[in-house]
């Protein structure tokens, strides 16, 4: 209290400066996304204190960077995103002196995120995952019979199948560049195309089954499915893992699965990144290596259920995680996986168009 105070007498006179000196580190991550003690033990470690913001979409991300002045010291972009980000001049290079951590990371992840970020110059790697379907195992099963094997795009993207469920509530996320290729990839078309004509489809396909959706929205559908309000979401691995052990906690009944349909989903990985106006380069170096550290991402890994990039952290990952299909997921299915695809400015503006249709239903 008095530190804040002497602060806010000095700041009068020379804002900048004292800014800068502030211990303090200012991070913008997605909201459920970290163990509940790892801000506590970076502070209790480095003296660092951290203010934490969250958010649910990589486009209000996006604006707040390519806006500038953010505030931000550390920020956690999808690869895709981080890639134009990077290109507008969004980020400053990491200086890896100060990252020893980094020999911790798997290096296999780190050249697949090399392919946004040439030599992993501007970020590492935060946590990665998939965009598939989570379900509520009785809902499904009680409106389309207990031999329902749910293991395709079908159960949202057929409009049979999907008006079946409308009344116990289907749900997407609010993410223009993952449903509508899922989309795409679902009528046989390159999910990865940026042919105007194949968003136009895909967008096609999503406003025929629009009527069936309860909302778009990127973090309400945890506690909906862990509360059995929702039956169907398609969202983020470990967000719906989040759910189906809030739901084991809570006792309630309700068993959600999550299922990378045979057709293939999105693998996207989140990175971890320094604003190019950061107030407090040091302090974010000393975030992200702290982040790095094996057992740390092994605690955020054992409490979001979202795999990671580092290699060290694995053996410290509970085996059902590491075991999970779900999270982890098998050959087979890794095969069938595609990655983001960055969007020029032009492309960005039709996707972002034709959502606005779809979403509005108009
Ligand atoms: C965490 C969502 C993170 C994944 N709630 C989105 N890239």
């Amino acid at each position: 209290m008095k530190r804040t105070i002497l602060l806010a007498t000095a700041a009068t006179v020379v804002a900048g400066a004292v800014a800068a000196q502030e211990n303090v580190v200012n991070v913008y991550n997605w909201s459920d996304y970290i163990a509940e003690d790892t801000i506590e033990k970076f502070e209790a470690a480095t003296g660092i204190k951290v203010v934490y913001d969250v958010f649910d979409s990589n486009e209000v991300l996006e604006a707040k960077m390519l806006t500038g002045s953010s505030g931000y010291d550390v920020v956690v972009p999808t690869s895709d995103f981080l890639q134009r980000q990077i290109a507008a001049g969004a980020y400053q290079p990491l200086d890896k002196s100060k990252l020893p951590n980094l020999a911790n990371m798997d290096t296999d992840l780190m050249a697949g995120a090399a392919i946004y970020d040439p030599d992993n110059e501007y970020a590492t790697i935060y946590m990665w995952g998939t965009t598939g379907i989570g379900y509520n195992v009785q809902a499904i099963a009680d409106r389309l019979g207990e031999d329902y094997e749910v293991n395709s795009w079908d159960l949202v993207f057929n409009p049979e199948i999907v008006a079946k469920l409308a009344d116990c509530g289907v749900t997407m996320l609010d993410a223009p560049t993952e449903i509508i290729p899922a989309a795409m990839n679902y009528l046989g078309l390159d999910p990865r195309s940026t042919d105007k004509a194949d968003f136009e489809a895909g967008a096609a396909l999503l406003e025929t089954i629009r009527p069936s959706i309860r909302y778009f929205h990127s973090s309400q559908y945890i506690n909906d499915l862990a509360n059995g309000d929702i039956c169907v979401a398609v969202g983020w691995s470990g967000d719906v893992f989040q759910a189906l052990y809030r739901a084991e906690e809570a006792e309630n009944g309700v068993e959600v699965g999550y299922v990378i349909p045979d057709e293939g989903a999105l693998q996207w990985f989140d990175m971890m990144a320094i604003p190019v106006d950061a107030p407090h380069v040091d302090n974010a170096h000393t975030f992200i290596n702290f982040i790095m550290d094996a057992q740390i991402t092994a605690d955020i890994t054992n409490y979001v259920w979202y795999a990671n990039g580092n290699a060290a952290s694995i053996p410290m990952v509970d085996p059902d995680i590491t075991g999970d299909p779900g999270i982890f997921p098998t050959e087979a299915a890794s095969a069938k996986l595609w990655s983001s695809k960055v969007y020029d400015a032009r492309t960005d503006r039709v996707v972002t168009r034709l959502w606005t249709k779809v979403k509005t239903g108009q």
